[in-house]
């Protein structure tokens, strides 16, 4: 009896402990998750390489100790020669990892933490919200199964649609036949489904812009001096074609439901009309050409406005990423030279290039509000688009050819978090050309400072090259 009590209090004590060890580590991995989502998606896959290797089960690969030190510096380890470092770093082509000094120990134990529950769960479970490429998982594969099993049910069931409704009608064509007079006035039909269309129609659209507008970006205003210019644009063209639109379509469905066929009435031959032809000709081409020239004038004051003081940084675009260069206190961008591309200068700056010396390159793009920038894009491997919606840029990132977008943000992340009252906001620029299989990922945090905040941000940034160690320090960035 003593020893069954005993007994059963010893398995209340295990069952608590293991109960409040897995309260724990839930915890932390929720905590992990949205560290890892933040800071690692843009590189790693659980189940898939990306950039860098599939992490599922890395926590049995490697010693705790090993993947902190990895994951705060991975660059600092592969220096000091640690053998796995190097070679995984060999193994994937020397491609950098970002390093995350600002990451707490536990913080990087609650990733590990993650990832660990991630590689237990079976694939199945994980993919969905880690968003892998399909044709790679089980999950994937038996949700394609699944569509395409319902892409053909969807198929079937059409076809005996057509075939139930076209045998009808030759029922119903017969019966008429017989009975001297038609059963069904499909002209009757056809014009009143017209109709029924006409309205349906134009009540969704309504509705739509009713209930959805509100989310687009247009609705909070622009972040950018020029946005206003391109919003009031992009209004003006919209509610033309809108009016246009609507004229149109009204026009269609009424006059096939009101000149249906009765079967005596007879067509009028109206070949032409001059003056119909003049006018609809004339007003679209007056609208047309004040609408362009209108665009060009605004392209071209947004291109072609040299402003001495803008801050030069450079948008360097890669499979799959986004780096930005700052220029420095002389507000020159160090010159790059594709030779030097590579192992610890990833963007080719031309190490023989004293202006690049205090060139800053990050992960974030720091803007100051109201400060004018001149952002210069280059693409490394193939063609990539840089979209900043808020700020209404977009610019083509092509290799071998410079292009640039000079504009002045105006709206800090702050404000623009208040506004939306949406304290998670942040800016965003990203990659609007398909660009290969992980395009989707191809995003750069962008961030609107005040003027303290840019300037603190930028004193903890640090600088290519110390200039006090000129020569060693260009030396060990080759
Ligand atoms: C800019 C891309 C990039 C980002 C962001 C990134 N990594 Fe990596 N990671 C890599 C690359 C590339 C490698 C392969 C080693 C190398 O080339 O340096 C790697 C390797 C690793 C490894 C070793 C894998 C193994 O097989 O042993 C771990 C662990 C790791 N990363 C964790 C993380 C974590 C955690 C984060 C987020 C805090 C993160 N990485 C963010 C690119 C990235
Ligand atoms: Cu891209």
């Amino acid at each position: 009896m003593k020893i069954l009590n005993l007994l059963s209090k010893f398995t209340l004590l295990v069952a608590l402990v293991f109960n409040f060890h897995l309260d724990l580590s839930a915890q932390s991995a929720e905590e992990g998750k949205a560290l890892y989502n933040a800071n690692c998606t843009a590189c790693h896959a659980i189940n898939d390489k990306v950039v860098g290797p599939a992490l599922k089960d890395v926590h049995k690969r490697r010693e705790e100790a090993w993947l902190i030190k990895w994951i705060k510096n991975s660059q600092a380890l592969v220096k000091s020669g640690d053998p796995q470092a190097v070679q995984l770093y060999k193994e994937n082509n020397e491609a950098l990892m970002t390093s995350f000094e600002n990451l707490s120990e536990t913080e990087i134990k609650s990733i590990i933490a993650y990832i660990k529950t991630e590689s237990e769960t079976p694939a199945t479970a994980t993919t969905a919200s880690v968003g892998v490429t399909p044709s790679s998982n089980d999950k994937a594969d038996s949700n394609s199964d699944w569509s395409s099993a319902i892409n053909w049910l969807i198929f079937i069931i059409s076809i005996i649609l057509i075939l139930i409704i076209s045998t009808i009608s030759r029922i119903l064509g017969r019966i008429g036949d017989i009975q001297g007079k038609p059963v069904v006035n499909w002209n009757k039909t056809n014009s009143i489904l017209l109709l029924a269309f006409l309205i349906v129609g134009l009540a969704a659209a309504t509705w739509e812009f009713w209930a959805h507008s509100k989310h687009t970006i247009f609705s909070y205003g622009p972040a950018s001096e020029h946005g206003g210019e391109y919003d009031s644009m992009f209004m003006v063209t919209l509610v033309l074609t809108g009016i246009v639109f609507v004229i149109t379509q009204v026009l269609l469905f009424w006059y096939g439901f009101k000149y249906k066929s009765d079967g005596k009435r007879k067509a009028l031959y109206y070949p032409d009309n001059h003056k119909i032809e003049l006018l609809w000709t004339v007003i679209p081409a007056i609208v047309l050409t004040v609408l362009v020239i209108r665009g060009l004038m605004t392209w071209n004051a947004m291109m072609y406005n040299k402003n001495e003081k803008a801050r030069n940084i450079e948008i360097y675009a890669y499979q799959f990423g986004w780096n930005a260069r700052y220029a420095g206190t002389d507000n020159k961008l160090g010159a790059h030279n594709f030779r030097e591309q590579g192992k610890m200068n990833a963007l080719g700056v031309d190490t023989n290039d004293v202006n690049a010396y205090d060139d800053v390159v990050t992960n974030e793009l720091h803007l100051e509000v109201n400060q004018p920038v001149d952002l210069a894009f280059r693409a490394k491997d193939v063609i990539h688009s840089a979209l900043l919606p808020h700020f209404r840029v977009q610019m083509n990132v092509v290799p071998g050819l410079p292009t640039k977008f000079a504009f002045t943000p105006t709206v800090t992340t702050a404000e623009m978090r208040l506004k939306m009252n949406k304290p998670s906001f942040d800016y965003i620029l990203l990659c609007n050309k398909i660009c290969g299989g992980a395009h989707y990922r191809m995003k750069m945090k962008v961030v609107v400072d005040t003027k303290e905040e840019y300037q603190k941000w930028m004193a903890s940034q640090k600088v290519l090259v110390n200039k006090n160690a000129a020569n060693s320090a260009a030396v060990a960035l080759k």
